[in-house]
């Protein structure tokens, strides 16, 4: 419990970056605008545990967003990153740790022939859907309500009126012609794909799809969604996209792919891929891949792409995966977690859902504003949630049993609190 919950550092820090970044962040969910109250600025993290510049510490649930599946600061990549950067940070020339982390990569993913390595999973996805246009020669592209996959201007869109009209955009400064090209559908929806495709199926580049859902809260996919995906875009003669930002390396050490047995023509990587540093990736079938530039006409580039810190990051966090192979033991702790938490909501007779697959789960109430009152609460019983009801909470491998004892106990009494309030 963080006893008086001090926020007055945070506050400070914040006014100063309100001066000189828009909203006081890099990033706007940062900004707890969600949820209200002053965005903790975090000034060091080891394993499970946050800690705030007041001093507050927090288990932490929110893992950078993901990538962080070993928990903050695990020595072994620490040591990594540290004896990378004393031979220099970045060349701009190829290195061999590149063609390591790609091969330990496809090694993990079947439907991958060859990968690109890029700085973030938005430029991961948009790069997808240029190899998609260029393969297929078809200007559409359809993604799904709900789903997030980067803030690349043919994405922020959605959905027109009416299930089959063309997209509008989701964001200022998204150009209507381009937004008009994507279609948006509703997510798990199989009846409304088959429709459209149908009525404009050879018109489809690509389905760009979150194999699991994450970003309207967790929403995993029914059956036979993601296998109607496949089918239709065979028919059809379009892509499909797995967009495993989130899942890569989180749901299964092959992602959801793996866990569903389903081959995408293209997947998109990040997060736990660069061990916390900046990466992106896009790979799948060699003759869709080799249509990048410098062999194939679709340009794409990047001067940090591969960079030599991210790819030793990334290469000791797979390494490590794969020797430790924690998923079962992260899935079975987060599976008891979340059956305590939905046990003690139902005793307060508190209205909530808590979806949970592998090491993921959302506590969803009512109303947002209920979940800022359980945020908050969380916060001075030393518990650190995503500061959105609309994203997933992470277990990583440092969260232990101890942990999540304790991480229980302020669970329950923020549940209490909100119940009361
Ligand atoms: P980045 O460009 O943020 O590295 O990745 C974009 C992206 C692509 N695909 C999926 C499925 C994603 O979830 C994301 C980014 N995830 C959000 C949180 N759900 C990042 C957090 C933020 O925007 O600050």
């Amino acid at each position: 419990m963080n006893s008086t919950h001090k926020t007055k550092n945070s506050a400070r820090l914040f006014d100063a970056a309100k001066k000189v970044l828009p909203g006081g962040v890099n990033s706007p969910v940062r900004a707890f605008q969600a949820v209200g109250g002053t965005p903790l600025f975090i000034r060091e993290a080891r394993g499970a545990e946050l800690r705030d510049a007041d001093g507050n510490r927090y288990i932490d649930f929110v893992g950078s967003w993901g990538p962080m599946i070993l928990g903050h600061a695990p020595s072994r990549v620490v040591s990594a990153i540290k004896a990378r950067s004393a031979k220099g940070t970045s060349y701009g020339a190829p290195t061999e740790l590149e063609t390591e982390l790609a091969e330990k990569i496809i090694s993990a993913f079947p439907s991958m022939e060859k990968i690109r390595f890029v700085s973030s999973g938005t430029e991961a996805a948009m790069t997808a859907l240029r190899l998609s246009r260029a393969r297929t020669g078809r200007d559409k592209i359809v993604k799904f309500a709900g789903c997030y996959h980067g803030h690349s201007d043919a994405l922020l869109v959605k959905a027109g009126s009416g299930a089959a009209t063309l997209g509008i955009p989701d964001s200022a400064g998204v150009p209507r012609a381009v937004a008009s090209d994507t279609i948006v559908l509703p997510y798990n929806d199989l009846a409304a794909a088959e429709k459209f495709f149908k009525d404009a199926g050879e018109t489809v580049a690509a389905v760009i799809v979150e194999p699991v859902a994450a970003n309207m809260g967790l929403v995993p996919p029914v059956a036979g969604f993601l296998e109607g995906l496949r089918a239709l875009t065979k028919q059809y003669g379009a892509l499909l996209i797995f967009d495993e930002v989130i899942t890569g390396f989180r749901l299964a050490y092959g992602g959801a792919q793996t866990l569903f047995k389903i081959e995408p023509d293209l997947t998109c990587l990040g997060k736990i891929i660069g061990g916390g540093l900046p990466v992106g990736a896009v790979g799948g079938r060699k003759d869709i891949m080799e249509l990048l530039a410098p062999l194939g006409p679709v340009y794409q580039a990047g001067t940090l792409s591969g960079n030599p810190l991210a790819m030793a990051a990334g290469l000791m966090t797979l390494e490590i995966l794969d020797d430790m192979n924690p998923y079962k033991k992260m899935e079975a702790a987060t599976e008891k977690l979340c059956g305590q938490i939905l046990a003690f909501a139902q005793w307060l007779k508190i209205p909530v859902q808590v979806p949970q697959i592998g090491s993921m789960f959302t506590v969803f109430f009512s109303d947002a504003a209920v979940y800022a009152r359980f945020f908050h609460a969380l916060l001075e019983h030393g518990v650190y949630f995503p500061p959105s009801q609309f994203e997933v909470c992470f277990v990583s491998a440092a969260h232990n049993p101890i942990i999540l004892k304790k991480a229980l106990k302020a669970i329950t009494q923020s549940l209490e609190r909100t119940s009361h309030a």
